[in-house]
């Protein structure tokens, strides 16, 4: 699968409402060859703050990450919260167009605009514990080297783990579907759809790069989400941002806005 199928098969199928995993989808995006450890290497001496094997935060080198991610017995640090936009952006231009283009809200200005990109890089063992994403957003993650384990809970579960608010999931225990687990492999973009809470494991050492979107797959997901948390501000923002988008696609015979 390549991005430059016209009929937008990738980014279409990046809208799934079931987590998917998307198999080589992403070796031809320009970012995943300056995920690849001599790329990165060239960067080794910048400070990068990760967390330890206590979740506490911890200033290092990028080297020290880069050492733990192919280490024997690796410290359990992870460099989880780095914004790419701090770290490099100029790493945001090389995913492809239409993939930056899932998120609506890149098109708000710079002061709500949400900065939802992340470069994530640590060794086997390393993780993250179950949780549904940022404001209920949708994700993808490319992964640029080693292997992930994901185990995916429908969003009537994430509720009743209390981790949507309630009235959000939907039916409870999920529409009927069990658990969700996958292992994603280098080049491989895996899609977590709303509300889906999710717990990753990294099999082996890793490098990875993520982003957040909300967009019409989701954005009646998203809203429901608002109005339930009686978030007024950010309900008044997704509105008038949807409403753009409806219009854009009424100019563009719905082509253009995506
Ligand atoms: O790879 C990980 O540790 C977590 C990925 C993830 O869940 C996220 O970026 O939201
Ligand atoms: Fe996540």
């Amino acid at each position: 699968m390549t991005t430059s199928t016209p009929d937008g098969t990738l980014t279409a199928a990046m809208c799934a409402d079931r987590p998917a995993v998307l198999r080589g989808a992403g070796r031809d995006w320009p970012v995943y060859a300056a995920l690849g450890e001599a790329r990165l290497r060239e960067l080794e001496d910048r400070p990068v703050v990760a967390e330890d094997a206590g979740g506490r935060p911890v200033t290092v080198a990028l080297r020290e990450i880069l050492d733990e991610s192919r280490a024997e017995r690796p410290r359990g640090l992870y460099l989880r919260d780095q914004l790419v936009s701090e770290f490099e952006p100029t790493l945001w231009n090389l995913v492809p167009r239409e993939v930056r283009r899932l998120n609506w809200l890149l098109a708000l200005p710079g002061d709500v605009r949400p900065d939802w990109a992340w470069l994530m890089i640590g060794g086997a063992g390393t993780g993250s514990p179950l949780h549904v994403d940022t404001m209920a957003s949708s994700a993808w993650n490319l992964l640029g080297s080693g292997r992930k384990r994901w185990t995916f809970h429908p969003p009537g579960r994430a509720e009743e783990l209390r981790l949507l608010p309630p009235g959000c999931g939907g039916p409870p225990g999920g529409d009927g579907t069990d658990v969700v687990t996958l292992v994603q492999e280098p080049g491989d973009v895996v899609v977590t759809p709303s509300g889906w809470a999710h717990e990753v494991h990294n099999l082996t050492g890793t490098v990875s790069v993520t982003a957040n979107f909300v967009n019409r797959s989701n954005v009646g997901f998203v809203r429901r989400y608002f109005e339930i948390l009686e978030d007024r501000a950010n309900l008044d923002l997704l509105t008038a941002v949807g409403t753009t988008f409806d219009r854009l696609d009424g100019v563009t015979g719905g082509s253009g806005a995506r």
